[in-house]
């Protein structure tokens, strides 16, 4: 399948210009994109990888890790991570990334302001100018579940045209986060989209936001597997 082919495809590279033989911690994000990251990291050798730690992102990241026989090793531990590699939802022209579609956004910003290089792996779906443009259900912003609803309230106040507490598909109510928070997805119109940071911060001082899916000038590069067999490269 292209997609999947092409999520190959940017995980591969990213890997092969990203993560050094010296390089002792590694970062996992979260999503079906990382799975090929880590299938990548396996190919440099038990050698390479015998005292490397990983440390993940969440759950799911946590899972990826101890399924592929890696050491898992934690933020407490590892304060400063070498490299962190990670998908996204959308990444625009100024490397700015909405992140959160997997809930796991409040570790993954974490992980990524650990490591000394954060890089976004993607198939060709995120890549895009302005943010929103692709990725349809809008911001994901982490919340306490004590005020979800008025931070839907004030994300209407602040120009949202959309903005609704995401419901889980196999179980009755909500999403619940790796931290047990609600997730509240909320799209703004193009004008707001084009300032990711200013949204970034006007979101994230609404009482009762935990973190906002918005990665604004963190990423040393972002790599999108295409249809065609090439990848593009933003940096
Ligand atoms: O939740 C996230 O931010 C994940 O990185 C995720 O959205 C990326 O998803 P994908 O790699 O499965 O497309």
């Amino acid at each position: 399948a292209p997609i999947e082919e092409a999520k190959r495809l940017a995980a591969y590279t990213a890997v092969d210009k990203h993560v050094f033989p010296e390089h002792q911690v590694i970062g996992i994000g979260s999503g079906s994109t990382v799975p090929y990251v880590v299938e990548r990291i396996m190919q440099q050798g038990r050698e390479a990888n015998k005292n490397r730690i990983f440390v993940p992102t969440g759950f799911q990241s946590k899972e990826l890790i101890i399924s592929a026989g890696l050491r898992l090793g934690d933020l407490d531990q590892y304060p400063k991570l070498d490299v962190t590699i990670d998908g996204a939802d959308e990444v625009d022209s100024g490397l700015n990334c909405i992140k959160g579609g997997g809930a796991c956004q409040l570790r993954e910003k974490v992980l990524a302001e650990a490591a000394e290089t954060w890089v976004v792996v993607a198939d060709y779906r995120k890549n895009s100018s302005i943010l929103g443009t692709n990725y349809a259900p809008g911001i994901p912003i982490e919340v306490v579940p004590f005020a979800y609803a008025a931070v839907l309230k004030k994300l209407h106040a602040l120009g949202s045209t959309k903005a609704t507490l995401r419901l889980a598909k196999m179980k009755a109510g909500p999403v619940v986060s790796d931290n047990s928070n609600f997730v509240i997805d909320a799209t703004f119109p193009p004008e707001q989209m084009k300032d990711p940071s200013k949204l970034l911060r006007q979101i994230k001082l609404l009482t009762g936001v935990v973190e906002v899916g918005l990665f604004c000038q963190m990423a040393k590069a972002a790599y999108f597997g295409n249809q065609d067999g090439s990848v593009t490269i933003k940096w």
